[in-house]
């Protein structure tokens, strides 16, 4: 007798559209949460030239909320994913695989939205602890994933948007005969999940929002822990950077009118103190105390016109930060220094003695360190 192929057979009764549904809501909050504030952080990283003297200065602890919500959205969105996942997974079972055109599109659609999901929420979380075991470039490919699954999310919820429907306005039979049994395993399932979501978010958004950092155990890195009271991304001697000698440092500024400031003519200018936070792309983020001298001061000094560009240069030699642009919301705020104590001390080398920048609501990528150059950009 010839063998038919037989299905494996799911009597899980969790897996069905309700299930899928509710913790689906839940999914695709987080995303969209996660894909909002994302885009803030690359258009305020990657300013398209039109929209770099728009981007607002304040408030001044902007980027670390949306940044800080990105990071926890994203976390949020592992065990939300693996529930999802859990709930309809016999569907990659389903018998015949493909019934119909429509239905081999649906089912491909499906795979590109779980694949390109399992792979943003991987490589963001390693993202955050700054370990790249692979070869592309995390940013790009981070970011064109987001649209991918975005796209893939629409057609998603077009194409389910009948039994959706269905499901909430209780119009659907399944619903209505529902046994009572799977209502109660249902809320401990919800239960399970609600609390693994806070459990993971408790225990890292400490990094980033600072009155929970004493539960902060799981993040990579701790508000509290570096130097001088502040975590540090790369080392002077990682940068390849060292102790600049105070004697021969220079500050170079071109403009119209082209100076250069030894360090003491430096801390001779009129010095002014601001509470900023560093807010890493990563998830971390800390707010101190940081004495220097306006670079709007600096920029007048050297007769740049009222809405100038400047572009910022750190005596690190290589490297993707070693430079950046601001634009002029962010040059002429009184709060955007040109920073040389930091919490009340000489800047360590780890926090780029002699100059950094620091400046409000904006990305800590941004805030460059060892600044040896301003050039007015106009
Ligand atoms: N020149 C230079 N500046 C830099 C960096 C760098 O690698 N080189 N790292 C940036 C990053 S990613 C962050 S989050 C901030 C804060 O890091 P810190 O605590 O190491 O200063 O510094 C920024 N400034
Ligand atoms: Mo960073």
């Amino acid at each position: 007798m010839e063998q038919r192929f037989s299905p494996p057979v799911f009597r899980g009764r969790l897996h069905d559209a309700r299930t899928a549904t509710v913790i689906g809501r839940w999914l695709g909050l987080a995303f969209a949460v996660c894909f909002v504030t994302g885009l803030v952080s690359h258009v305020v990283q990657h300013p398209p030239s039109w929209a770099a003297d728009e981007l607002p200065s304040r408030p001044a602890w902007g980027y670390r909320l949306t940044q800080g919500l990105h990071v926890a959205s994203g976390i949020a969105a592992i065990p939300l994913l693996l529930a999802k996942l859990w709930t309809v997974y016999p569907r990659l079972f389903a018998w015949p695989p493909v019934r119909s055109l429509r239905h081999a599109l649906e089912r491909l659609s499906v795979g590109v939205l779980v694949a390109a999901a399992v792979f943003e929420v991987a490589t963001g979380l390693l993202n955050t602890v700054q370990w790249y075991p692979w070869s592309f470039s995390f940013v790009p490919v981070h970011y064109a994933t987001a649209w991918l699954i975005i796209g893939a999310l629409v057609l998603h919820l077009a194409v389910k948007a009948p039994e959706i429907r269905a499901h909430w306005t209780g119009r659907s039979p399944g619903t209505l005969a529902l046994p009572e049994q799977d209502a109660v395993d249902r809320r401990s399932l919800l239960a399970g999940v609600g609390a693994a979501v806070g459990a993971v978010t408790l225990t890292t958004v400490g990094q980033s929002f600072t009155p929970l950092k004493d539960l902060d155990l799981l993040a990579p890195r701790h508000p509290d822990h570096g130097p001088q009271g502040l975590p540090v991304n790369r080392t002077a001697a990682a940068a390849g950077v060292g102790r600049v000698p105070a004697e021969r440092y220079r500050l170079v500024v071109s403009g119209p009118r082209p100076y250069v400031l030894t360090l003491d003519e430096l801390r001779a200018l009129p010095q002014h103190e601001v509470e900023l936070p560093i807010a890493c792309v990563e998830g971390w983020s800390r707010s101190a105390r940081w004495t220097g001298v306006r670079i709007r001061d600096l920029l007048e000094l050297a007769g740049a016109p009222p809405h100038a560009r400047v572009r910022v240069e750190s005596l690190q030699l290589r490297g993707g930060y070693r430079v950046s642009e601001m634009g002029h919301e962010y040059a002429r705020d009184p709060l955007t220094l040109l920073a040389l104590r930091l919490n009340g001390r000489e800047l360590t080398p780890d926090h780029g003695y002699p100059a950094r920048v620091i400046a409000p609501d904006r990305p800590g990528v941004l805030q460059t360190k060892w600044v040896g150059r301003l050039e007015v950009l106009s």
